[in-house]
């Protein structure tokens, strides 16, 4: 690196984010299983959503993140904070694999002592309705029965949200939406066809527009909001599924697919989300616009890259809930900063 740019980038660092991003040596040599919750114990799933109860009943710590009220709330306030950046952008697996890891770390708080779960989408696709995941007893609870729907049981039975719907920061039930036939597109002929490509930029193409999204509009989790979905804690699940997808498809050449990274680190205005008709300005009439409180603590989407595509330097923000992370620190989840596969 040259001189001018790493002063450039220490003094980004420094206006950017008061803490800095820790490089952790340590060594991955007996990888977590993450396992389905299809072959978890009903104890090992009411552990789980305690835990995730126990974060949204919890007040939030960092008097930081707008709106938040309580821990869980600044989970989402994350994925609130940083929506522009990681969707429809490079930055879309990477972050959203952090982000994992971020819960995981939230849900030690409230003593989860397990492996987080994922949930194999194949097994239920077509049929999401039936799963054993919206048991109201060992599992999320079901489906409400319209958009906005409040979840009628379970552990998230009249549990409150306080971030979103997008930009906003209004109290709401936690709530889904199951729509069968969408979940059709989360089976095993789509997602090798999403996973059909020997590039990043194509993978990643493939993951979002394909299971990802059918799969949120089969659960329409948060009214479907894609700024705030995250206030459902089935959304977890979902994204575990998606990281497993970019897993796989990455151990099918680790040696070149554990450095392809591409894209941009923020959306490009003219196309927004992908998934929804005209740019940024546009959509935002669905969403609003991040207020200047919001704005105040967003991170430089170029934090670490120096320039407008995303790189294996790129730095990712949690906002103080755990240490940043670089994109290379994520490529590999048993790589050493993550020790994890899925099985
Ligand atoms: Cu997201």
């Amino acid at each position: 690196m040259k001189l001018a740019s790493l002063l450039l980038w220490t003094a980004a660092a420094v206006t950017a984010l008061p803490e800095k991003h820790e490089h952790k040596p340590a060594k991955c040599t007996k990888p977590e299983k993450r396992r389905s919750w299809h072959n978890i114990t009903d104890a090992e799933r009411k552990a789980y959503t305690s835990a995730a109860r126990c974060l949204l009943t919890s007040p939030q710590k960092l008097n930081r993140l707008p709106g938040a009220k309580t821990r869980w709330d600044e989970l989402v306030s994350l994925h609130q904070i940083h929506a522009l950046q990681i969707h429809t952008t490079g930055q879309f697996l990477p972050y959203h694999r952090y982000y994992l890891k971020t819960l995981e770390v939230l849900l030690r708080e409230c003593g989860f002592m397990g492996v987080m779960p994922y949930w194999d989408e194949t097994r239920d696709a077509g049929n999401f309705s039936a799963s054993v995941i919206f048991d109201p007893v060992t599992g999320f609870g079901s489906g409400g029965d319209a958009i906005g729907g409040c979840v009628p049981n379970g552990p998230f039975y009249n549990l409150t949200v306080n971030i979103g719907p997008g930009f906003e920061s209004k109290p709401r039930c936690v709530n889904r939406k199951i729509t069968d036939m969408f979940s059709a597109q989360t089976g095993k002929t789509y997602v090798a066809a999403a996973l059909n490509h020997t590039d990043y930029a194509g993978a990643l193409d493939g993951i979002y527009s394909g299971p990802h999204l059918l799969g949120h509009m089969a659960l329409a989790m948060m009214d479907g909001n894609s700024i705030t979905s995250s206030g459902d804690p089935l959304f977890f699940m979902h994204h575990g599924f998606v990281d497993k997808m970019w897993a796989d498809w990455q151990a099918k050449d680790r040696k070149k697919r554990f450095k392809d990274i591409s894209g941009l680190n923020a959306q490009d205005p003219a196309v927004g989300f992908s998934e929804f008709p005209g740019g940024m300005e546009e959509e935002s009439a669905m969403w609003g616009h991040p207020s200047a409180v919001i704005l105040a603590v967003t991170p430089d989407p170029q934090f670490g890259d120096n320039g407008p595509n995303i790189t294996l330097n790129h730095i990712m923000s949690s906002l103080g809930i755990i240490p940043n992370a670089t994109v290379a620190d994520v490529m590999d989840t048993t790589g050493g900063y993550l020790c994890y596969e899925y099985v």
